[in-house]
């Protein structure tokens, strides 16, 4: 679709409540990734079910999905060369308290289910939750 890989990442509803959407987008453009897509949305607890039901059977399947639907949140499609790799870098570990200094998550996350960001963990899976969030005309190529 790009150029480069891609990934989808979300800034969760905590991370926009706790007011860092801003410093979260700065840190997207320092890290050299390009926007291809963002938007501000409130999912419907169904279509949290949706985006997570890989997570289904997990005990904390029912929290997280109240949690994603809880407020609004940003999805952005991003391209970067090594796109999936790289985000997962600057995010840090699930858990805050395990996450790296200077980690998205490190320095925003509430808590291991309220992280502040996500992103998607492979090629596979970053194409299909864009396809959830962008339709092809809400994405630009440059
Ligand atoms: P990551 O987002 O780091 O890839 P996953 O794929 O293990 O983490 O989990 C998906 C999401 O489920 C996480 N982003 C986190 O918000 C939530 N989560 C993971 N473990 C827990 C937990 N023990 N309790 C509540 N939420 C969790």
């Amino acid at each position: 679709m790009f150029e480069k890989e891609y990934t989808l990442i979300m800034i969760k509803p905590d991370a926009v409540e706790d007011g860092h959407t801003g410093a979260i987008i700065k840190r997207i453009e320092d890290e050299g990734f390009r926007i291809r897509g963002i938007k501000m949305i409130r999912l419907t607890k169904a279509q949290a079910k949706e985006f997570y039901k890989v997570h289904n059977e997990r005990p904390f399947f029912n929290e997280l999905t109240e949690f994603i639907a809880s407020g609004t949140l940003v999805a952005a499609c991003l391209e970067r060369e090594n796109a999936i790799e790289h985000w997962r870098n600057v995010i840090g570990a699930t858990d805050p308290s395990e996450a790296g200094e200077g980690t998205i998550r490190k320095l925003f996350a509430r808590s291991k289910g309220e992280n502040a960001v996500h992103g998607s963990d492979s090629v596979e899976n970053a194409e299909i939750e864009t396809d959830f969030f962008f339709s092809r005309m809400e994405l630009v190529k440059e």
